[in-house]
This record gives C-alpha cells, structure tokens and sequence, in this order.
C-alpha cells in the first residue's frame, strides 16, 4: 500500500525571525501536500498538461518543463506524448527538488526519455521546442526578467509550438482582488492551514513571488512575439494560458 505524502507543517510553529521562502529540503520533502493545499486547481492543472502534449508534441521535437520541482508536470507530459523522438527537459535550480524529480521519473516506466538538469531556466538553452510549460514558476523571476526569458523561449520554439504559462495573479480593480483573496484563503483554511501557517507562509513569499495581472500576462508574451493567447483555466486567483507561435 502506498503511505500519504508528508504532510505541509513548515510555518505551523511561530517563527522569531521569518525569512524568505526558499526551494531547500524542507520544502522539497512535503512539497507534494504543499501545493495541492495551496494552489487551487493545481491537480486539475497537471491533469490536463497531458492533453497539451498529445495534441502539440511535434515528432523529433523538445518538451521544456521549466521551474519542474517534483517533476509532476514533465510526468503528466510524457504520459500522453503520442509522437516518435521527443525528449523532455525537466530544468529547476534548487538541488532538492531536482534530486527527487530524478528518483521520481526513474520509477515512471514512459518511453519518452527525459534529462533532468539543475539550472537556472534564464541560462538554458532552448531549442527544437513544441510545448514548453512554466507551471507557477515565472512568478519567481524579478519581473524585469520576465519578458527576457518568454523572448528567449519564443526564438527556440518551433513554428506551431505552444508555451503553457500557469500563474498566480493579482488583480487591477481592489474589489476583485479582495473577492479572489478572500476565497484563496478560505481555499487554505478549507484544506487545514491554521491561521498562523497562512500569515507566516505570505510574509515569506511577499518578496519572492511577485503576480502580475492576466492583462500583464496577455501583454508580455504577445511583445515577447507569440501570436495568440488563450486562458483556458482559472480558479480564483490562479490561472493558466497557452500562447501559440505563428505557424
Ligand atoms: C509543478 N512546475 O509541480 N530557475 C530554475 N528554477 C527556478 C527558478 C529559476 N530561476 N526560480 C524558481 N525555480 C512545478 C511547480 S514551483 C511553484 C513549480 C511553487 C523553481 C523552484 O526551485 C521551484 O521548484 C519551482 O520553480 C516553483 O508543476 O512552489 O509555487
């Protein structure tokens, strides 16, 4: 019988001296419980990532997960690819999670073959890509670096090819930033956070993932060349799109 994943009790205690949020081992060793009680529609999210690389895995193409942690998106991808000569670059920076995403596909029995490196996705080189993925992982670079990295994914992906981009977001009007907040929280609570894990776990992620708006988001890859966006999931204050490259 399988055991439950560890579960998430990192910010339950109060800590004298917050600091911020880090990728390390902690993190990585609860980080499956972690974002299924955080991110509304994570599951359903990865779910559906399959169906992206059935239908725009081109053959003799590259996959790019990038920001991978765990793996649960390339895993999601490989299952589905139903062309001959893909491979799958899994690519995340922090040692912990990169060390259990390399256990975690050794035991998923798919034929596509993945290489998964310890990088950062700013010095990565794309090429050759049909579909990449930034699954909640572009929140974390500085801002002023986002449009850089969409650019650099845009030039070295094939014609056809999509990038999957799922973010947390704010929102412009205060009324519907406060509605998305307030069900983001009852979300946690719903899922056993406390009060404290909650408050502690946002002030450790204030300075690390900063949220752009959808209209930022819409904005940024069409500038970065894509030639069509579509949203194609929201729950409350986290959502996904697709941006296409002209064929
Ligand atoms: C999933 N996609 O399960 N270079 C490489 N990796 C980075 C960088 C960077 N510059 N910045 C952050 N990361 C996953 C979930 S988690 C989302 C992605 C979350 C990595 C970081 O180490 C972490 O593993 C991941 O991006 C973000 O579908 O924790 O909310």
């Amino acid at each position: 019988m399988s055991q439950a994943p560890p579960r998430d009790t990192l910010f339950s205690q109060p800590e004298p001296m917050l600091v911020d949020f880090q990728f390390d081992e902690r993190v990585a060793s609860v980080f499956p419980d972690m974002i299924r009680r955080s991110v509304p529609g994570y599951g359903d999210i990865i779910a559906l990532l399959g169906l992206f690389a059935e239908q725009y895995a081109q053959p003799n193409s590259r996959i790019y997960d990038l920001g991978c942690s765990l793996g649960a998106a390339t895993l999601s991808l490989r299952r589905r690819i139903q062309v001959p000569g893909c491979r799958i670059i899994a690519v995340d920076n922090a040692e912990a999670m990169v060390a259990r995403c390399r256990e975690h596909i050794a035991s998923d029995l798919s034929p596509t073959p993945v290489e998964v490196i310890e990088a950062d996705i700013r010095e990565v080189v794309i090429e050759q890509a049909s579909v990449v993925v930034l699954n909640f992982t572009l929140q974390f670079l500085p801002p002023t670096e986002r449009l850089n990295l969409l650019q650099t994914i845009h030039a070295g992906m094939l014609p056809g090819g999509v990038l999957i981009l799922s973010e947390k977001l704010c929102f412009p009007d205060p009324q519907s930033q406060a509605f998305e907040e307030q069900m983001h929280l009852a979300f946690k609570r719903a899922n056993g956070y406390s009060e404290m894990e909650i408050s502690q776990k946002r002030a450790a992620l204030e300075n690390v993932l900063v949220p752009d708006t959808l209209a930022q988001h819409r904005a940024r890859l069409t500038e970065a060349g894509f030639a069509q966006v579509e949203s194609w999931f929201q729950a409350f204050n986290f959502a996904s799109l697709v941006a296409f490259k002209k064929h």
